[in-house]
């Protein structure tokens, strides 16, 4: 069936809640992906950085088919024997005692909102339901209700409330506003430390760090999103190591799955997920035994293969590659590793359509800026083949 059959049939029946490029794709590996045509392309949006280890990459498929021909599901009403060892990995890559595990990003980011309160009220003596969340402006968290009620992004809110209250806004990259918010009931700061969706937004040098500082100065939990940077994808295998900052509470999600399965989890120390007793949180499908074989595996390869420092090396030369393409619709390049957004004057969305048809495929976010984030597995040869396809797009599209 041609990509435009298909295509009139997912409108039908689909909720209008996307608007995708008119591609259909049906085999992707690596860092390619084929249409129903059969045309390829380069995938430079690896489902939102969900794909830092491809398509399909090959250690992931075994693991994969080894455990689903195994066992898939079995609730946490009992053990499982991936589970542990897992979240084992999970805590010793990351640095620390303990994991909660669950399937999507927000549902990890609503876990962290529970225990940053339940943390506030046992642990901190904050008066109960009075405990506030500090979250930044241009953030970008999932779409619940309560997350899109701290959202500043009106369509994400509109027609949706009420919402849940005790959200403070502060600007991003602002640490005397963050200074200014914090009050005796102030439990928790939550920030992404590239703001991704946002427009892949770099706060400026140090942010990070003397916000941690102001956090811990006023005994509130620094809790981190690291959903979309996390895993190599700005160059190191999470973006607050470059300020050397240890987030109370680190929130993961995407890459953790491959690109194959919806594995997210929030970890911190006892001192804070002890506050969960039996009973309080859960999960049909968190930490399910194929859910945890496969982390182990998209972990595995994320180490193995290097890919933070892949991400380092190819992004910073990548971003100085673009930097030379001379278009005055382009207003800005930035980026972290290989997650980078070019700025553009004008929509960005007809260059996406553009650099499509060169076979080339990126997201627009925010309307102006066109993201680049590759698979992290992505070769220096295969950022060469894009880089004209790119400067074509720019120089060939005038609307
Ligand atoms: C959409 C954005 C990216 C995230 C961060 C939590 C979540 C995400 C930093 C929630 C998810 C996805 C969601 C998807 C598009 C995509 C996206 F443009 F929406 F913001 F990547 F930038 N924290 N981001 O980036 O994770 O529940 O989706 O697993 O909603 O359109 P999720």
């Amino acid at each position: 069936m041609r990509s435009q059959e298909i295509i009139k049939i997912t409108e039908k029946f689909s909720a209008h809640n996307y608007h995708p490029l008119p591609v259909v794709l049906k085999k992707g590996k690596g860092v390619w992906v084929w249409d129903v045509e059969g045309k390829k392309y380069l995938d430079m949006l690896s489902g939102y950085s969900a794909l830092n280890q491809g398509h399909c990459h090959p250690e992931i498929v075994k693991a994969t088919k080894k455990q689903i021909e195994s066992l898939t599901l079995t609730s946490r009403a009992f053990y499982n024997d991936k589970l542990g060892f897992f979240l084992q990995k999970l805590c010793s890559l990351t640095g620390y005692e303990k994991a909660l595990p669950m399937n999507s990003g927000a549902e990890a980011v609503e876990t962290a909102i529970k225990a940053a309160r339940k943390w506030g009220y046992y642990k901190k003596g904050v008066k109960k339901d009075k405990a506030e969340i500090i979250v930044c402006e241009n953030n970008f968290h999932g779409r619940t209700i309560t997350i899109v009620g701290f959202s500043s992004e009106c369509q994400y809110r509109d027609g949706f409330g009420p919402f849940t209250p005790n959200f403070k806004m502060i600007p991003y990259n602002d640490v005397h506003a963050l200074k200014k918010a914090i009050n005796k009931n102030t439990v928790g700061f939550l920030v992404e430390p590239v703001q991704g969706e946002g427009g892949v937004i770099i706060p400026d040098d140090g942010y990070l760090n003397e916000c941690y500082k102001i956090c811990k100065e006023n005994n509130v939990l620094f809790i981190a999103d690291e959903i979309q940077t996390g895993f190599g994808r700005t160059g190191r295998l999470f973006a607050c190591e470059y300020e050397n900052v240890k987030p109370d509470i680190l929130i993961v999600g995407k890459a953790l799955g491959g690109g194959f399965y919806p594995v997210s989890a929030i970890l911190c120390d006892k001192r804070i997920m002890d506050v969960f007793k039996p009973g309080d949180h859960g999960s049909t499908f968190g930490g399910n035994p194929l859910a945890s074989a496969i982390g182990m595996a998209a972990l595995d390869v994320i180490i193995k293969e290097n890919l933070p420092g892949r991400a380092y090396e190819l992004g910073n030369w990548f971003m100085e590659e673009l930097k030379k393409i001379k278009n005055p619709v382009i207003k800005e390049i930035r980026g972290k590793g290989l997650l980078i957004g070019i700025e553009l004057k004008k929509k960005a969305r007809p260059y996406c359509e553009a650099l499509m048809k060169n076979g080339v495929l990126a997201k627009d976010t925010h309307d102006y800026v066109v993201r680049f984030a590759p698979p992290l597995v992505i070769k220096k040869e295969e950022l060469k083949w894009a880089l004209p396809r790119i400067k074509k797009a720019f120089d060939t599209c005038v609307f």
